[in-house]
């Protein structure tokens, strides 16, 4: 089995223990950093959530797997993140009321910190005050990025977007929003900025917002 594969099974199956071995095993084999997330680990959460929605995993193996995944991230880390840390500006980021997936979002948060933003992550479950918080906290900030994952979470980042639009931040501070369920007419509908599909497209979408 390629190491790739094995990471994925191990991702899949919840091995917590194995995984920090298997990663380092695959860094050290020059296996591509970028292919371990996303072909090994990413992949094999969308699985997860594929036998979820079959009911043939539950909540617990999830939380597990989840647990695996960001295990391996931060052996990973290191080889994802490199950029000149806080040279393009501010970039404040959270999961939205409601909703307490933050894979996605650390990925993203990691994504962009290596394109040379200085991250502030607020977290999970964030309420729409809360950036509106940050912002005002962090008047140099050039861009928020706001994650949800449940189709009922999608309201609050729609409160999100009022929020920041209804401080004063329209048009000075970009609004970036993602996240399983989030498509580009759901950002054109609530006034969001961007979407992205994924991290490495929210890095550069976030350096081409602020330019
Ligand atoms: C792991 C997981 C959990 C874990 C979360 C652990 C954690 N710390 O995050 C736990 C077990 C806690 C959990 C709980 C629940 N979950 Co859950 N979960 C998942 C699962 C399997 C994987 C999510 C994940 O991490 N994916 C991997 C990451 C890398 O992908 P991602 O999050 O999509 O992020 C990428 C992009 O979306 C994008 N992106 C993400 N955020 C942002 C932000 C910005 C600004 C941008 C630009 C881009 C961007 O970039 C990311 C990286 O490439 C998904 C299945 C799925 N297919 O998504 C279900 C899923 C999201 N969960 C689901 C459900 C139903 C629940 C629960 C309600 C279950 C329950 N009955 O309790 C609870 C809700 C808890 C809550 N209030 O939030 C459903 C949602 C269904 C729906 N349509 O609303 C899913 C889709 C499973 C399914 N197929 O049914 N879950």
């Amino acid at each position: 089995m390629s190491k790739i594969k094995e990471i994925a099974t191990a991702v899949e199956t919840g091995k917590v223990k194995l995984i920090e071995a298997l990663v380092q095993e695959a860094i050290d084999a020059k296996e591509d950093a970028t292919a371990i997330l996303e072909e090994g680990m990413i992949t094999a959460m969308a699985i997860v959530g594929e036998k979820f929605q079959k009911n043939e995993v539950f909540v617990p193996e999830m939380l597990v797997a989840a647990k695996t995944m960001k295990k391996g991230v931060e052996i990973l880390r290191p080889h994802l993140a490199s950029g000149s840390l806080g040279k393009k500006g501010k970039f404040i980021i959270g999961t939205v009321k409601g909703d307490l997936h933050d894979i996605g979002k650390n990925l993203v948060a990691l994504m962009v910190e290596s394109a040379g933003f200085e991250v502030i992550d607020l977290g999970v479950d964030v309420e729409p005050d809360k950036f509106v918080d940050a912002l005002k906290e962090n008047p140099d900030c050039k861009a928020v990025g706001a994650s949800a994952l449940l189709t009922t979470t999608m309201d609050a980042l729609k409160e999100t977007v009022e929020a920041i639009h209804k401080a004063g931040y329209k048009g000075k501070v970009k609004i970036m929003i993602g996240g399983a369920p989030i498509t580009q007419e759901f950002a054109d509908l609530i006034g969001a900025d961007a979407y992205t599909p994924d991290a490495g497209s929210a890095a550069t979408k976030a350096l081409e917002l602020v330019s």
